[in-house]
């Protein structure tokens, strides 16, 4: 009887590994095969990506994508670009085209549930502003009453504007676009008096305006934007990978480690949890598919998660935006990554 059992059981198991769906290959796994990351990105916007006059894609996106390609080849420049309207980037992650989407993209329950995606983990916390024409002289959001917004579509600057609109009793006239030129373009040519998206996205349009001083930022913002990294569901490591690089820019950042400093810290450093983070102690990088340096790796090529903002937003910069809530959680922000141990 017993027996029997046993062989039950064993013919039991043996049908469900049958009709068990293939287990798919791990993006990772396709990466490593590849020898590139393909990356989705922006269709240009200036201190997130943007291409230079070389064709190089920049910006503080583009460094995450750089720092994925230092922790798999331990070169930053094995990344490729594939640039995406904010219409089409969440097709373009759903089916393949791209491995990770690293463009400006608001984690929401919609888009993280029933979609196929997962956000893995907040690497700027922005929010929704509003560009006007100086000469309008509005100052407010509320005084935009029956005025025409220019919106880029498939976003949720589109959605929380009809909210704002709601709430507050506005008629806006809302005039959507399926690209970020078309809709800067219609801006600018003044078919509408308004134009509205992320607060960052919108002070580097300001800067590339034919006159920025002609253009002011209303001081109100409407909504939420944790912006981050998407990958696919169901694909662990992968996932697993990318959401522990955002944190490992942010920790390094924490303990001090820099672009500077990394190789000497990984050397002598006493630290406990910069030896676990750099590899000098545990395994933790082997159990993310990659050597127990990935950290390493990181830093060198692209710095910490302070140096990357200061690059790319600092005050030296034509994108110059305040650190604000994307400080570290030490120094009165939100940024706050759990540890490496
Ligand atoms: N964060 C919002 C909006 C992001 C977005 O796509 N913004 C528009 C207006 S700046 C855009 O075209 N961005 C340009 C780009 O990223 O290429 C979302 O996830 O829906």
């Amino acid at each position: 009887m017993k027996k029997l059992l046993l062989n039950l059981a064993a013919g039991l198991a043996l049908t469900a590994a049958a009709s068990a769906p293939a287990l798919a290959q791990s993006t990772l796994d396709k990466i490593k095969a590849r020898g590139n990351i393909i990356c989705g990105t922006s269709e240009g916007v200036p201190g997130f990506s943007l291409q230079d006059n070389g064709g190089v894609w920049k910006g503080f996106d583009t460094d995450f994508c750089r720092a994925l390609a230092a922790a798999i080849f331990n070169d930053p420049n094995k990344a490729s670009y594939l640039s995406l309207s904010s219409k089409n980037r969440l097709v373009a992650l759903q089916s393949g085209e791209i491995d990770v989407l690293a463009r400006t993209t608001t984690w929401t329950l919609g888009r993280d549930i029933g979609q196929g995606l997962t956000f893995t983990a907040v690497n700027y916390y922005d929010g929704q502003g509003f560009i006007v024409r100086k000469k309008l002289g509005v100052t407010n959001v509320k005084d935009l009453n029956g005025a025409s917004v220019c919106v880029a579509q498939g976003t949720t600057t589109e959605l929380n504007l009809a909210d704002y609109g709601r709430t507050n009793g506005i008629k806006f006239e809302t005039v959507a676009f399926a690209t970020l030129d078309d809709t800067v373009q219609a801006y600018e040519a003044g078919r509408c008096d308004a134009y509205t998206t992320d607060l960052s996205a919108l002070s580097g349009t300001r800067s590339r305006l034919k006159d920025p001083e002609e253009h002011i930022l209303l001081q109100q913002v409407i909504s939420k934007e944790p912006l981050g990294p998407w990958v696919r569901k169901n694909d662990a490591a992968w996932f697993d990978l990318v959401r522990w690089t955002v944190f490992a820019l942010i920790n390094a950042e924490e303990l001090g480690v820099t672009q500077a400093n990394v190789e000497e810290m990984a050397k002598s450093s006493q630290n406990p949890e910069i030896r676990r983070m750099l590899g000098s102690e545990g395994k933790f990088g082997e159990s993310l598919g990659l050597s127990n340096d990935w950290v390493v790796r990181i830093i060198k090529a692209v710095g910490n998660y302070g140096e990357s903002f200061e690059r790319h937003f600092g005050a030296n910069t034509r994108t110059s935006l305040p650190r604000g809530v994307n400080k570290l959680w030490t120094q009165g922000g939100l940024q706050y990554a759990p540890p490496i141990r």
